[in-house]
């Protein structure tokens, strides 16, 4: 396997009590074989199988792995007479995730600890930890309409946005795509019945995935629909 890994969590932080949140590498590799064998092991203990019986049209696979921990590849090929070739004596490809760090808003992980944002107003997130969950809430004004959007995705950035109710539990409207599969961005469009605090909940499509690469940004706008007739008049 002429293997490459990329990880999906940044750079360490500074120290904090690391949190332990599995998050998701690719590893790419190219197949010559028609039917490829593939092993893993962690921090370097005992080889498992995975993967096996992988064709030679599968150039690579997401892993799913538990930040803090170094993983190692390797993999053997099968020819169409059966023949199998044997493993290498050690890793081919090798990958270590690192813990990640959360974001400038955190804790946010519910209605009770959402933060306050603005009309106007953008916040920088991510992903980090098992199931992470970012909250805010903002001041609408009854008749108004809102929109409530995250863009900026990093990579394998997948976001779902909530909008609740003054009460954290009353959804109001929700979106997980803009437009699948080119943008997995999240927007919501909401007009306002009276007075209150509504509350935006943002989490990733996959709370397993996480890490300082996991990005996105959340922007609160306040909108309006106008209606310009367009009048067509002879030459
Ligand atoms: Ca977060
Ligand atoms: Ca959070
Ligand atoms: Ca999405």
């Amino acid at each position: 396997m002429t293997g490459e890994t990329q990880g999906r969590g940044g750079p360490s932080g500074p120290p904090r009590p690391p949190p332990q949140c599995p998050t998701e590498i690719a590893i790419y590799g190219h197949l010559v074989p028609d039917v490829g064998l593939r092993q893993k092991r962690q921090d370097g203990g005992a080889w498992e199988d995975w993967h096996q019986g992988v064709g030679s049209q599968y150039v690579g696979a997401w892993f799913i792995g538990e930040m803090g921990h170094r993983y190692g590849f390797r993999m053997r090929g099968v020819d169409r007479a059966g023949n199998v070739e044997a493993y290498p004596g050690s890793a081919e490809a090798e990958t270590h995730i690192n813990y990640c760090s959360g974001d400038a808003c955190e804790s946010d992980n519910g209605p009770a600890q959402a933060r306050q944002i603005a009309v106007g107003q953008s916040q920088a997130h991510n992903f980090c930890g098992v199931d992470d969950q970012d909250w805010v809430r903002f001041w609408a004004r009854a008749g108004k309409r809102y929109v409530v959007q995250t863009g900026n995705l990093g990579w394998t950035g997948d976001t779902v946005l909530t909008l609740y109710d003054a009460d954290g539990t009353t959804v109001l409207a929700e979106n997980d795509d803009i437009a699948y599969p080119d943008n997995l961005a999240s927007r919501v469009e909401w007009v306002a019945r009276r007075d209150g605090w509504p509350h935006a909940r943002v989490r990733h499509y996959d709370g397993r995935i996480a890490g300082n690469a996991v990005t996105y940004t959340l922007w609160l706008e306040e909108g309006y629909r106008a209606y310009l007739p367009l009048v067509l008049r002879k030459p």
